[in-house]
């Protein structure tokens, strides 16, 4: 047995053999096992050339130095191009294909497109993509793989003025409507599967407290302990590709 405790995982198997809506919110730790790095995992927070993440992916570096952010976006982009989704980005795709349930909702904080990769098609993104880019003063958006590598920062087709990578940064809100969609379905889900994010940023990680609060059944999926772990009513213990298809494989 890979994973967890065995009645944990026959008991979030059972309450998912009876639900209805299902609500999914994932964060970095699904794509480990891709080989896309964490954000707080391991040593803590992750450093790109002496600074700390929450420094460079910031409103504030936007403001004072967009060449900056780029680089650091640019760097974060050739790391994905290697990375392919995994057995749980799968399940989930299988998942929403099957219509195993009445209503599946995929909630991502994750930017790194690997849902869609594996062939989710309802994502909402509360983070964005860093796929896109957008431009500060109109929002028009492009797809960054048509933007030669060159173009730093682009310039905007349409108004001309330069643009930013299409993620949620730290200060920033989330994109329209994103988070209400998601909120209107943690309180109207049967379970809320909450797989490998350490929980601690908001809004997103009010999602699974919501639920609770509706005395919806919540289940974390997590190698590790988080400040979520003791409140959820199942926490099961090990890697998302190895759990996430043993709950989810099509019955
Ligand atoms: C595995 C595994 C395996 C490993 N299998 N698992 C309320 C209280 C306090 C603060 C706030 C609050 N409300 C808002 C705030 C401020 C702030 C915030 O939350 N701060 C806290 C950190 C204190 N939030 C915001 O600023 C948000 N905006 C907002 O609230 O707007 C309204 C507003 C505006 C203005 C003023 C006031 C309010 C925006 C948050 C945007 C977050 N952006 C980032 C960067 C995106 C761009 C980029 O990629 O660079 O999003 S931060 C980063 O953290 C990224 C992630 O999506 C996010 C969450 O991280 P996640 O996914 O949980 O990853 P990790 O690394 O933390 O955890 C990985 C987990 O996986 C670990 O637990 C591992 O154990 C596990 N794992 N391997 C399963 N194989």
């Amino acid at each position: 047995m890979p994973a967890g405790d065995e009645n944990d995982l026959i008991k979030v198997q059972a309450a998912l053999a009876k639900a209805h809506r299902v609500i999914v919110l994932t964060g970095a730790g699904i794509s480990a096992e891709s080989g896309v790095p964490t954000f707080r995992g391991g040593a803590g927070t992750s450093v790109w050339r002496g600074m700390p993440f929450e420094q460079l992916s910031s409103a504030q570096t936007v403001q004072q130095n967009l060449p900056l952010v780029w680089e650091w976006f640019d760097y974060r982009r050739g790391v994905l191009a290697d990375c392919r989704p995994n057995a749980a980005h799968r399940a989930l795709a299988t998942c929403e294909s099957s219509d195993r349930f009445t209503e599946f909702t995929l909630v991502t904080q994750n930017v790194d497109g690997l849902h869609a990769a594996a062939g989710s098609i309802n994502i909402i993104e509360l983070h964005g993509n860093i796929w896109r880019a957008r431009c500060l003063h109109c929002n028009a958006r492009r797809d960054v793989r048509d933007i030669p590598n060159d173009e730093r920062p682009p310039l905007c087709i349409e108004c001309g003025d330069a643009m930013r990578p299409d993620v949620v940064l730290f200060g920033e809100t989330l994109p329209t409507g994103a988070f209400d969609r998601a909120l209107q379905r943690s309180v109207n889900c049967d379970v809320c599967l909450v797989i490998g994010t350490s929980a601690l940023v908001y809004p997103a990680a009010q999602l699974p407290e919501i639920a609770l609060e509706a005395e919806k059944f919540v289940v974390e999926i997590n190698p590790e302990l988080t400040a979520f772990s003791h409140r959820c009513d199942v926490s099961l213990r090990g890697l998302a590709g190895e759990i996430v298809p043993q709950l989810l494989a099509v019955k």
